[in-house]
């Protein structure tokens, strides 16, 4: 597959990398990482994704590249750590796609379908590069970088492996400096977003003898404070830090009503199955589910019900 891939990508002109809506660092990192090693080839290419980037992550080489919009001309279409097509925010489109992604809800949607189930898409990208021997410069190392480390929350998860390891020991030979990376993600908070987190965290409620952290977050909030969605991810993952909770779950309203729940768990709740039930997905211990016409009562109901199954097994 590896060489079916890149044989695709190298026959192809004309190609458009595009990641799932509300982007994270390893979303728009692994798409930064491939638009450079595809410029450095002389592909006309370019980088789409249809939502807002959030600007900490403004230090990757080509950031100010990033498209809102599709190209007219497009041949390949290659979605990055994206796990179904309606998650990329585009209509149905005339394209041969490639589908590079890690999440285990994956739908395999593409014409062609490169889905491990490893700490990030940067690793599957980074495997797929090794295999052709693509040279991994600077700009490339420090994008695959970045992505690595934001979703493997800073080498902490469980997918966290000997080669997750061996791959950052890599990239840091071909020239990333980790404490500028470190810097650029983690010392550079903005006042607003602190005020952000405090007001949301005021709303946190446990249940379930503790084993359960709910946070809500209204559209308004969200906008009082110039906060956009992927801003709210450290909120979640700071609810799971309490010592009693196994899972951590958000709560937020979208701009059109509907309520977007991100679940977190610890130690064994598999959240993708409760996400994945109600149509969302994403991994073991990550996962997002979107309510439409439902009220934050309803929804927390719906999901402390799920929950509560799970957690008798205890
Ligand atoms: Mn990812």
């Amino acid at each position: 597959m590896y060489k079916q891939i890149w044989d695709t990508i190298i026959q192809s002109d004309n190609i458009t990398l595009i990641s799932h809506v509300n982007p994270d660092g390893d979303a728009i990192g692994s798409s930064l990482a491939l638009y450079n090693v595809l410029k450095k080839m002389n592909k006309n290419v370019s980088v789409v994704n249809t939502t807002e980037v959030a600007d900490y992550l403004d230090f990757l080489p080509n950031y100010n590249k990033i498209k809102k919009t599709l190209p007219n001309k497009i041949d390949l279409l290659i979605s990055l750590d994206c796990g179904s097509l309606d998650r990329l925010g585009i209509e149905d489109i005339d394209a041969f796609i490639i589908n590079i992604d890690h999440h285990i809800s994956n739908r395999n949607f593409g014409d062609l379908n490169l889905v491990e189930i490893i700490a990030s898409t940067s690793q599957v990208l980074y495997n797929l590069f090794l295999a052709n021997n693509v040279t991994i410069d600077a700009d490339t190392a420090v994008c695959l970088y970045t992505a690595l480390v934001t979703d493997t929350g800073n080498f902490q998860y469980e997918s966290v492996t000997s080669e997750v390891f061996d791959m950052a020991s890599h990239l840091v030979r071909c020239g990333v400096k980790v404490e500028f990376v470190s810097k650029m993600l983690y010392e550079r908070e903005k006042l607003s977003r602190l005020r952000f987190l405090a007001k949301a965290l005021d709303t946190l409620e446990l249940m379930l003898d503790g084993k359960v952290g709910v946070v809500r977050v209204s559209f308004e909030l969200m906008q009082r404070y110039g906060i956009v969605k992927d801003d709210t991810d450290g909120l979640v993952n700071m609810v799971r830090k309490l010592a009693t909770v196994e899972v951590a779950m958000m709560l937020r309203e979208e701009e059109d009503g509907s309520i977007k729940v991100s679940l977190r768990s610890k130690n064994y709740v598999d959240v993708s199955k409760i996400a994945a039930k109600y149509g969302g997905g994403g991994h073991i211990r990550a996962s997002g589910v979107t309510f439409k016409d439902a009220t934050f009562e309803q929804v927390q109901e719906i999901l402390l019900q799920e929950l509560k199954q799970q957690l008798q097994k205890d």
